[in-house]
């Protein structure tokens, strides 16, 4: 069955995007089945090097919010997309506005080896 760290990398993890298309929202979530059962409401993809990504695990630890100390900052920012569902997106016909940015993000690591298991956030 799917590892966390893989299911991290499934959701998350895009290095060699973004495609510049209003669509890669649309396509990414079906893609990485995120609309099955439901439209996953907010989802980001992050466009760097997965050994970057991994590499989080071992900067800035902060306190996550529900007081657990595995919370990690990216010391640099990333190029990242977030997905968030249009309220007028009706299941199963799943429709995500699409937004690149740039920012800091926080992961939640886990296990042995130390990796990501979690998108928390992005500052
Ligand atoms: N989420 C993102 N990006 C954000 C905020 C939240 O992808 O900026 C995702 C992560 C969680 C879900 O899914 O929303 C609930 O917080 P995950 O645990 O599968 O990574």
């Amino acid at each position: 069955r799917e590892s966390r760290a893989m299911k991290f990398q499934r959701q998350h993890m895009d290095p060699d995007g973004p495609s510049n298309n209003s669509n890669y929202c649309n396509q990414m979530m079906r893609r990485r089945h995120m609309t099955e059962g439901w439209c996953k409401p907010v989802n980001t993809f992050v466009h760097e090097p997965l050994v970057d990504v991994q590499a989080i695990c071992l900067q800035g630890n902060i306190l996550c919010k529900n007081g657990k100390p595995n919370c990690h900052k990216s010391s640099s920012s990333m190029k990242i997309t977030d997905c968030r569902v249009k309220s007028s997106s009706e299941y199963p016909d799943c429709d995500y506005q699409t937004s690149h940015k740039k920012r800091h993000i926080i992961v939640v690591c886990e296990g042995n080896p130390y990796v990501p298991v979690h998108f928390h956030a992005s500052v």
